[in-house]
């Protein structure tokens, strides 16, 4: 830490303390904070500090270097006892602040029936109820979130009857958009083409297929099977490259990869991976 002089207007700007990383890359100075010049050094080595005197004061300063406590990875635990079940959750910055929020959904079978509850993670580290959103009517499981409409905030895709509940924009008044879709049971969101805009991946009685973005109000698909045997009651989706560089899908249980084979262009019969349970 270097500190420089009493606070009075000559020693505010001379001699101006400047401090260089072992790289002599440029840290921090004291004409760019003002006052004092406090600096967090958390990787050892030898630092530099500069010193200027642009008009020959002769105002002191002193340099001292203490250690500082490691704060806290976590804040104390924060216990959430809704007191009835939710049907999922979901972690992801949706206000764009840079702080991940927290998402919880719960169902018609809830007291709280088809509702998105937003909790959004404050400065200290605590959450606050910030939005609850009605949903169409859902079970509540199978939330996903990634950024749908490419504005760089997080966005939510929840499986409801008949359909997804997509929301973006999410604030203390968003809805959904609907898109029609009945029996769908788990999501998934990636970049499947590689296109830049976020993908759709859902699965369900109908089998699974890619909604192609960019959303929220997603028209195209590709179904990639009919096939329900494995994913119609718990299914779940992952995605992972495939050598030809593009994203696979893969459906469980048991694990199910069907290759992209081409752009948009999936291998319809699927390649079971063995020993993961399914025959
Ligand atoms: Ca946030
Ligand atoms: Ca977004
Ligand atoms: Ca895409």
């Amino acid at each position: 830490m270097s500190r420089a002089g009493p606070p009075s207007f000559d020693h505010q700007m001379d001699p101006v303390v400047e401090l260089y990383k072992p790289d002599l890359s440029f840290t921090a100075s004291q004409v760019l904070t003002g006052g004092d010049l406090a600096v967090n050094i958390s990787a050892t080595g030898d630092y530099f500090v500069r010193v200027r005197n642009l008009n020959g004061s002769t105002a002191p300063y002193t340099i001292s270097v203490t250690t500082t406590g490691t704060p806290p990875t976590f804040a104390a635990p924060l216990d959430l006892d809704f007191g009835f079940p939710a049907g999922s959750v979901g972690v992801a910055d949706v206000n764009g602040d840079n702080r991940k929020d927290m998402l919880v959904a719960f169902g018609h079978s809830s007291p709280l029936g088809d509702t998105l509850v937003v909790f959004s993670q404050t400065a200290d580290r605590s959450l606050a109820l910030s939005a609850a959103l009605p949903t169409d009517v859902m079970a509540g499981g199978g939330m996903t979130t990634g950024d749908l409409d490419g504005d760089g905030h997080a966005d939510i895709a929840l499986p409801v009857n008949n359909g997804i509940d997509v929301f973006t924009h999410v604030g203390p008044t968003s809805s959904p958009v609907f898109i029609p879709l009945a029996g769908v049971k788990q999501l998934a969101i990636a970049d499947v083409d590689g296109d830049s805009h976020n993908d759709i991946v859902a699965v369900g009685t109908f089998g699974a297929r890619v909604y192609w973005g960019p959303g929220p109000a997603y028209s195209t698909f590709t179904s990639l099977t009919t096939d329900t045997r494995g994913n119609v009651r718990r299914g779940r989706e992952s995605t992972g490259h495939s050598p030809n560089g593009l994203l696979d899908v893969a459906t469980s249980p048991g694990v199910q990869i069907y290759g992209q084979t081409g752009l948009r262009t999936f291998d319809p019969s699927g390649r079971h991976v063995p020993g993961s349970g399914r025959s």
